[in-house]
This record gives C-alpha cells, structure tokens and sequence, in this order.
C-alpha cells in the first residue's frame, strides 16, 4: 500500500517531509489539507492526527504526525545504502542528528515568532521587531555551526538539514533583508537549493505565499 502523506505546501514541517520522502526516492500519495479552510479540524483527517495538524503520514496500519518523528521513520525503514546517511545508524552519528532535529525546532520557533505570519495573514499585523534579535541570534547559531563543514552535521546532508533548510527558507515570505550578516548560512542555502528534489518540494509554495505575505503586508491602496 502506498504511503498516504497529508501535507500543506506552505508549512515548513511538511516540506522537510516531503524533502526526506524525496531524498530517498520513496513512492507517496500526497493529501492535501488546506490548513485556511479548516481541513485540519475535519473528522478524517483528526482520526489520523489528533492534534489537528499538519504534516501527517499513513503507512500500512501507522498513522503518525510530528514531522521529526516522521522523517526519522522514514529512514529508519526505508533507508538503504548511501541513503543512510540521512539518518546515520551509527549512534555517536545519530545522536548529532538528533541534536540538530531538536536545535532546528528551535531555530523554527525563534523565525515563526519573529514572522508573526498569522497576524500577518489574519489580522493585518507586521513582523513583531522585538523578536528579531532572538531570530538572528537563531540564524547566527546555524551560521557559526556551518563555518568549517557543508551541512549541520559535518559535510554530509542528513534530515537535520531539511528541517534547517524550510525554517530558514520561511524568511523569505517577508523578502528577509539580513541575510547578508550569514555568510556561510547563505553558502548552505544554496547547496540545499541545489538539491534535485528541493525545487520541486519548495520553490511553488515559497512564490505562491511569499506574494500572498507582500499583498498583506503592502496592500494596495
Ligand atoms: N511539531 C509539529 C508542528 C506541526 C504544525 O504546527 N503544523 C502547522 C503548520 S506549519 C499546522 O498544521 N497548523 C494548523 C493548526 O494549528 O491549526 C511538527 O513538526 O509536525
């Protein structure tokens, strides 16, 4: 049975999803939920994540949510070869993962704060500005942590690096102006950029909201 992937193009956690499901060249359905009108409270999808939220995945008789969790799953099922290296089984290898799979949750938090992007998109609202020291002190960190390797754990792509990647990315909603002060943060965008399923995944999703976000933002008079 193929897997079923219950995804929103605009949510982050589900494009570092979709990106893993990519890497490893895995066969998936995509169901899209539309989180703004309201699919995410509907019955059948809240049977298979009752948190109401996005991304979700169905395998055979798994129905799962958290999109670590999930990327992680992923990997430890259908990761062979070279492929393993997304999520190394070695644990002294594994454990840097993790740690950068939790770290980027962080750095997704202190980003999102900073957005405010359900203010933006519901309620006519800006960025909030007093929490844009804590998003570059976030991006400083990936910065600092890439200045002598490729990727976040060492110069080998693994799942931490999607979920970086989308939390980084999401800036560009607001067309981010500082990215110029992340040198090597920028150098690393751009490999994930490069990657041959990272278009497909993110580039129509980023367009489509980054012009909804501008229209908000700037409305015509
Ligand atoms: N920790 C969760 C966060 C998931 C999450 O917050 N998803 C958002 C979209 S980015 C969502 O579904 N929001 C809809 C809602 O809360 O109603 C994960 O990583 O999967």
């Amino acid at each position: 049975m193929v897997i079923q992937f219950y995804h929103y193009d605009v949510s982050p956690p589900s494009r570092s999803v979709e990106m893993t499901l990519k890497a490893l060249g895995l066969e998936y359905k995509t169901n899209i939920v539309e989180l703004f009108q309201g699919g995410q409270k509907k019955p059948e999808f809240l049977a298979i994540n009752p948190r109401g939220k996005v991304p979700a995945l169905v395998d055979g008789d798994l129905k799962l949510a958290e999109s670590r969790a999930i990327a992680a799953y992923l990997c430890n099922k259908y990761a062979k070869g070279e492929k393993q290296s997304l999520y190394p089984t070695d644990p002294e290898k594994r454990v840097q993962v993790d740690m950068y799979l939790y770290i980027t949750e962080w750095v997704f938090d202190q980003i999102i704060e900073y957005m405010n992007i359900g203010g933006i998109f519901q309620r006519g609202e800006k960025p909030k500005d007093d929490k844009l020291d804590a998003a570059k002190s976030a991006l400083k960190f990936l910065d600092e942590r890439l200045e002598n390797q490729n990727y976040l754990v060492g110069d080998t792509l693994t799942i931490a690096d999607f979920f970086g990647y989308t939390a980084v990315l999401f800036l560009d909603l607001l067309k981010f102006s500082a990215f110029g002060e992340f040198p090597k943060l920028v150098l690393w965008m751009g490999r994930m950029k490069a990657l041959p399923y990272s278009e497909a995944v993110n580039d129509k999703a980023m367009q489509t909201a980054t012009a909804y976000c501008q229209e908000k933002l700037n409305p015509k008079k």
